[in-house]
């Protein structure tokens, strides 16, 4: 495995970075996570305009172009000779002392990874799986916004705590107003009376990137999209549910918190969409190899 790190790659027991690097020290970076299939870097232009995006929010300066870092992930997989794979990229504030300033840290780094993922076993995806809401209230958008994808994921760690101490895969977060926002990785959908609904990004959640293809495939299907606020009322009453992103996919959810969600069975808008995501996934894409 070829590690990309400021422009050169490491093996992996190469590949290393400062401790006092402040992504260690304080979660302070950003990070994607990025899917290939057959040899093509599914979204990668708005997998690099969402880590500038984050990177804006907390004021790093992203070392590269936009098209530097296109370039960077299409190398990473090159070298790893990826067909089919998993992407991590990380820019992080970069070395500083052991004090919180982040304008210490003079050089911020750039990291790519690419490897595979298998979040959920296959047979989750064919019978749908069961979840629960869990006691961790989602970060407030004026705390750590969830629209940022930083490297400080302890408020989705502790919640991924909860759920598997529990006997669960994922989670639902609510936000501190009570409304569903989004699982520990993943965004959340619910079919109700033919309307696709998923929580508004005010919730609190990521603007996933599965989240934005599912909804423009269901526009385009003719269903109905909505983004209002949701409770644990609405999710268990849906016809269909089902959870979104990039490791998962779009993974049918047929219990909540002990509720049987429609049939108990991955419903048919559900598993249209799956097909639909699945083509899409096949056949669109930055090119890995030339
Ligand atoms: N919400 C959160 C909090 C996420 O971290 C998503 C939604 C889905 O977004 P995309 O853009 O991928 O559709 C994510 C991304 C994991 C893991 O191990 C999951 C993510 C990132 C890193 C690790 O479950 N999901």
């Amino acid at each position: 495995m070829k590690i990309y790190i400021d422009g050169k790659f490491y093996g992996k027991d190469e590949a290393k970075i400062s401790v006092f690097d402040h992504g260690l020290l304080y979660g302070d970076g950003v990070f994607e996570g990025i899917r290939a299939y057959n040899r093509r870097v599914f979204k990668l232009k708005e997998h690099v305009d969402r880590i500038f995006y984050s990177a804006k929010a907390i004021l790093l300066d992203v070392p590269l172009t936009r098209e530097e870092l296109v370039q960077a992930v299409v190398d990473t997989c090159r070298e790893n000779d990826i067909q089919d794979g998993y992407i991590r990229l990380i820019v992080t504030r970069g070395v500083g002392n052991l004090g919180l300033n982040p304008y210490i840290c003079k050089s911020p780094s750039v990291i790519v990874i690419a490897d595979t993922i298998q979040l959920y076993p296959e047979e989750l995806y064919q019978e749908g799986m069961e979840i629960i809401t869990v006691p961790t209230t989602r970060n407030h958008v004026n705390a750590v916004n969830p629209a940022i994808k930083s490297l400080n994921y302890l408020n989705n760690v502790l919640a991924k705590i909860e759920a598997i101490n529990a006997g669960f895969k994922e989670a639902i977060m609510l936000n501190t107003a009570g409304f569903v926002a989004e699982c520990t990785g993943d965004n959340v959908f619910i079919l109700q009376n033919k309307h696709l609904l998923t929580p508004p990004l005010s919730a609190g959640a990521l603007y996933g990137i599965t989240r934005g293809v599912v909804l423009d495939l269901a526009r385009e299907s003719g269903i109905g999209t909505d983004e209002p606020d949701l409770t644990r009322y609405d999710l268990y009453n849906a016809d269909e549910c089902f959870l979104t992103g990039t490791g998962a996919e779009l993974i049918p959810i047929v219990k909540i918190d002990g509720r049987v969600i429609g049939t108990g069975k991955p419903g048919a808008v559900t598993r249209d969409l799956v097909q639909q995501y699945h083509s899409l996934t096949q056949s669109s894409g930055e090119p890995i190899y030339r």
